[in-house]
């Protein structure tokens, strides 16, 4: 299953106890530092299941770091983690506000910071003290509230009502195997496709009241808020297509009005079940639009190429 959100605590490591001991037979101090608790960091990976595997447990943390023992040893310090975690993921420290976005294959930040050891009491011998009898106690590793949220970052966004043909154009037209079948709301979580070096992303299928949580409602929204172009989908179908070309425009609106300024081309799908002069009175309806609009069918190669190229 895609998780998309997690909230999740994340805890570094302790540090260690300095230790507080003296030499047998110098009798001068020599008690070790402790070691240092293991950081966590956070890297990229282009796999969009990966928050899958953070999302089990309540907490996620590194280990402490050793205490320093007698003859100056310092204790071990603990192994640093590092949590791999989509492009698009955006992670929020819930009581400082911070954010921190992994927005390319190369990012790799420090999330939590690992508590520094303890001096032992060997650090603290001087002139004036040759005795210390102090060590430091290890410092407390960075602790974080997170709300962990993955928007995929695609190129390009399938969208439409149900059953208008999406994840049948997203399987014609790059590697991806989307499940396809005859009733609504066949797609419950975004798939993603690559075509040219470009990412498509195709949607669950909207409807009117989606906005208000009908149907899979409009979360899946949140995915295509950074494409450079969607993909109308639009079934030759449809009754009424330009009324149902509206609702899908007023539930993009309600979820964010920056979704109206995104460069949009209509999809007529399906255009294989409908006669060229039926094809032509639709496409005369929608002229109204002023839209681009493209004709398409999963049977007709032709239509294919045109939207291929049109992509690539
Ligand atoms: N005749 C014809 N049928 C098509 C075409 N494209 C898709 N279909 C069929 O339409 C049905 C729905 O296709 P999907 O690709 O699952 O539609 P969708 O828009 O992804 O649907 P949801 O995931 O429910 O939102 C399936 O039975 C497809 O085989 C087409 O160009 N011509
Ligand atoms: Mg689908």
């Amino acid at each position: 299953m895609l998780i998309t959100e997690i909230n999740i605590k994340f805890k570094a490591g302790d540090g260690g106890n300095g230790k507080v001991s003296f030499h047998k037979r110098i009798k001068g101090p020599d008690g070790g530092n402790g070691g240092n608790g293991g950081s966590i960091f956070i890297t990229s990976t282009s796999d969009i299941y990966a928050l899958s595997n953070i999302s089990k447990g309540a907490k996620i943390k590194t280990e402490n770091g050793q205490h320093g023992t007698s003859n100056i040893k310092s204790g071990k310090s603990a192994e640093d983690l590092e949590i791999k975690v989509p492009i698009g993921t955006i992670i929020t420290d819930n009581n400082s506000k911070e954010t921190f976005e992994v927005t390319d294959k190369d990012s790799r930040f420090l999330l939590c910071q690992g508590g520094r050891g303890g001096k032992g009491n060997w650090e603290f011998r001087s002139s004036t003290n040759v005795t210390p009898m102090n060590a430091q106690k290890g410092f407390k590793g960075q602790e974080r509230d997170l709300y962990i949220n993955l928007k995929l970052i695609a190129d390009y966004g399938l969208i439409g009502f149900p059953n208008a043909g999406k994840s049948s154009l997203l399987k014609e037209l790059t590697n991806a195997n989307p499940k396809i079948s005859d009733y609504p709301f066949t797609t419950l979580e975004p798939n993603l496709g690559e075509l040219g070096g470009k990412i498509i992303a195709d949607i669950p299928g909207l409807i009117e009241g989606a906005s208000k949580g009908k149907g899979l409602g409009i979360k899946f929204l949140k995915h295509i808020e950074k494409v450079s172009l969607l993909f109308h989908c639009l079934s030759c179908e449809l009754e009424e297509p330009e009324k149902s070309y509206r609702q899908i425009r007023n539930e993009l609106k309600s979820y964010n009005e920056k979704l109206l300024k995104i460069p949009e081309i209509i999809l007529l799908t399906k255009t294989d079940l409908k006669s060229e002069k039926e094809i032509k009175l639709i496409l005369k309806v929608l002229k109204k639009l002023k839209k681009q609009i493209l004709p398409v069918s999963i049977h007709n190669q032709d239509s294919l190429k045109k939207l291929r190229t049109f992509i690539s």
